[in-house]
């Protein structure tokens, strides 16, 4: 059998790390998109950096997303790429609409122009669902977004759909809940405490200032996730599925797990909450029925929330000790 072609959007980011290592493990020949930068940010694929091929590329830029298609002739392409981080999404609106929706568009309007019978992935995301009507939210559920980030993917899902019934591309959008790890940016709120956590271990710090310690979110691991992503371009015909745990947690849990890593059962004492970092309009409450994947994709998490928690902590603990050194 010929070898099998990907190309990601992304790869520089967590998923993206994660799916490539996936794809070099099942034998796919990888293509990466990666956007210039002053200083290259490939930390987080440096180790197969010799196994996989970059081609340069923008989500605003049409000509360098045909030619990357055009240039890898992809029969899986994933795009992945995105301006992900919910609270900036506020500050760059207009520019995470650019990315975060027309990006995916550009990406679909690539492949149809020069390699149609490629199957596409779409990163859709559960802050779809925003103020969620039921629990646990479904495929069927309703969507209300709370933040221009979640708007943006609500249009990134519905032209994904749009472009399968209107030229009969296999375009598939997974709606995956949050899924965490230690390549996790440390913007985002599980990679903040990990890595707070493990500075307070070391005596690099005394507290972590946080938002919202209410918010609940299904956190999976992103390593369980990226094999979810795959099996869907696996089916005979493209569908749209949830990818969650089924379990939710307050960022206060996620919290005390965390100190709890480290033998600190008191972790009130090192947490101070700063008005700044609470959000426009919050998202309370996601927790995720991935029901369909587990039945067609035969899909389903292996890590689990104290699991997850643990690994972070721990990884960043060595990480820091190791910068220390
Ligand atoms: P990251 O923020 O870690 O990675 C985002 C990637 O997008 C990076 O590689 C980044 O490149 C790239 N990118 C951003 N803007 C552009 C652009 N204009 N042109 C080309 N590439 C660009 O995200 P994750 O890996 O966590 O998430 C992957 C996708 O899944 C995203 O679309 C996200 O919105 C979505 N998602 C994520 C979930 C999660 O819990 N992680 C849950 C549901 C959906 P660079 O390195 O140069 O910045
Ligand atoms: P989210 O992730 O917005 O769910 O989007 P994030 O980790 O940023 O926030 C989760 C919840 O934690 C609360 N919170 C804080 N968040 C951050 N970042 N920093 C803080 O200090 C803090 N304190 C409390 C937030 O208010 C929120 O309720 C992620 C991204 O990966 C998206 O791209 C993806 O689509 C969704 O997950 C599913």
């Amino acid at each position: 059998m010929a070898q099998k072609r990907a190309l990601i959007t992304g790869i520089t980011g967590q998923d993206g790390s994660y799916l490539a290592e996936f794809l070099l493990s099942k034998n796919y020949k990888v293509f990466g998109l990666t956007r210039r930068t002053s200083t290259p940010n490939y930390e987080r694929i440096k180790h197969i950096e010799d196994k996989i091929e970059l081609l340069p590329g923008d989500l605003l830029d049409q000509q360098s997303l045909t030619s990357a298609v055009d240039y890898s002739q992809p029969d899986e392409i994933y795009n992945l790429a995105a301006q992900s981080f919910v609270a900036t999404s506020w500050s760059q609106p207009v520019l995470t609409g650019e990315f975060t929706a027309l990006g995916v568009t550009r990406m679909l309007e690539a492949m149809r122009q020069v390699k149609k019978d490629s199957k596409f992935y779409q990163a859709s995301s559960s802050e779809m669902f925003g103020m969620v009507s039921q629990s646990p939210q479904n495929e069927n559920t309703p969507f209300h977004p709370r933040s221009p980030y979640g708007v943006a993917k609500v249009y990134g899902h519905w032209i994904t759909i749009n472009y399968r019934e209107s030229y009969d591309l296999f375009a598939v959008s997974g709606i995956l809940f949050n899924h965490e790890s230690p390549r996790r940016g440390l913007e985002f709120v599980t990679r903040k405490i990990s890595h707070g956590v493990a500075k307070i271990h070391l005596k690099q710090a005394s507290h972590i200032s946080l938002g919202n310690l209410d918010a609940k979110r299904d956190w999976g691991f992103a390593g369980d996730y990226v094999q979810g992503i795959w099996l869907m371009l696996q089916q005979e015909k493209p569908d749209d599925y949830v990818i969650a745990t089924g379990e939710n947690h307050s960022v206060a849990e996620f919290v005390k797990e965390a100190f709890k890593v480290i033998g600190i059962t008191n972790w009130k004492n090192y947490v101070k909450v700063a008005k700044h970092l609470f959000r426009p309009a919050e998202v309370d409450f996601l927790i995720g029925d991935s029901g369909k994947a587990q039945k067609a994709l035969d899909w389903k998490p292996s890590v689990t929330f104290p699991q997850l928690v643990k690994m972070m902590v721990e990884a960043d603990i060595a990480l820091l000790s190791k910068n220390s050194q």
